[in-house]
């Protein structure tokens, strides 16, 4: 529901007057985002008439299969960023190394990194996608070209944070540590208008988002914890629903609003689970603490994880902090057991 004609650019400027020290330059690094957020917009919702449906025929650095999409996504925020001034690096999910900015264009002290389009197996079945966002301030030596030091922050050093969700209709969600608000696209005159001010994600839910088809390889204590969910008890708000799109930015942007927890957990398979920690876990773990919830792999904060590598994957258990704290107390037990046994 749009409260007051509030763009997301006039937002954004006077959310950094409230900085005495801002320059305002974070203000325009986020305005050329929604820029590109608009375009990708635009293409997402007309995909199924372009030929830019399907694949590419390419792979990318993990293997996946790359959407067109994706590609266009990708190259979109390139274009849209690379020239503003504002930034020394960028890292995308969709290249194996950090991207610099070209020679021609002036060196800035912020580092983006960027899932252009998460969720891309879901293009075709037109099912909610999105383009996830993480800023920070570069550690290197200002005026020289970034470096992966600059990239290879832990999540609590961000700046500001975001995603697009491209679904029923494109919202952008962001936040700069100063309260989570979320602005919905009006098409008609391209404008992303305020439309959920200072978002706070419930102390608990009654939603859990997992893949159960993976439940044969979980931890023994995520196994009871689940089954514990889909047990009946009137106090405590069970049997849970389960919810599960299958695209990180939707399953989130859910669970921020109604509450709950999503979980994509490491399994005897995947010691690390899926997620990418810089271009996923991280922007989105920004989001929901600074919304009141909590975000951890399972034993730790993931904004405290000390990165290693661009790519490195984490288990993540996010959303209201009472659903994060008890599965962890699942697993926890189960690990306490399994020493004494
Ligand atoms: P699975 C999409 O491909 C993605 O990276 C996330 O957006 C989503 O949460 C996850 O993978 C889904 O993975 O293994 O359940 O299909």
């Amino acid at each position: 529901m749009i409260k007051r004609f509030m763009t997301l650019e006039r937002h954004i400027i006077e959310g950094e007057r409230k900085h005495p020290a801002a320059t305002g330059e974070l203000s325009k690094l986020l305005s050329d985002l929604v820029i590109a957020a608009k375009v990708i917009s635009l293409e997402v919702n007309k995909a199924g008439l372009m030929d830019i449906l399907g694949y590419t025929g390419d792979n990318n650095i993990h293997g996946e299969q790359v959407k067109k999409l994706d590609m266009y996504a990708h190259e979109m925020i390139f274009k849209a960023m690379d020239h503003g001034g504002h930034l020394c690096v960028m890292a995308s999910e969709e290249e194996e190394d950090i991207i610099h900015i070209p020679d021609a264009f002036e060196i800035g002290k912020y580092v983006l990194l960027f899932d252009p389009l998460d969720g891309s197996s879901n293009i075709d079945v037109n099912v909610s996608i999105g383009t996830i966002f993480s800023i920070y301030k570069r550690v290197s030596p200002q005026g020289l070209p970034g470096t992966l030091e600059d990239c290879l922050q832990p999540g609590l050093k961000q700046v500001a944070a975001g995603y697009v969700v491209y679904g029923s209709s494109t919202i952008m969600v962001y936040t700069t540590s100063n309260g989570v608000h979320g602005f919905t696209l009006d098409p008609s005159i391209g404008e992303f208008l305020l439309s959920h001010e200072n978002i706070r994600i419930p102390k608990k839910g009654r939603i859990y988002s997992i893949n159960e088809g993976n439940y044969k390889f979980w931890h023994p204590g995520l196994k009871k914890y689940i089954k514990w969910l889909q047990d009946e008890e009137l106090e405590t708000d069970r049997p849970y629903s389960s919810r599960y799109i299958g695209s990180m930015v939707a399953d989130v942007h859910r669970t921020l609003f109604y509450g709950g927890i999503f979980m994509y957990p490491q399994d005897s398979r995947n010691p690390n689970g899926k997620l990418r920690l810089m271009y996923e876990c991280n922007p989105m773990s920004m989001i929901v603490e600074a919304a009141g919830g909590r975000a951890t792999n399972g034993k730790k904060r993931i904004l405290e994880i000390v990165p290693e590598s661009l790519h490195q994957r984490t288990p993540i258990f996010i959303g209201s902090v009472d659903d994060v704290n008890l599965v962890e107390e699942f697993m926890s037990e189960e690990n306490n057991n399994q020493e004494k046994e």
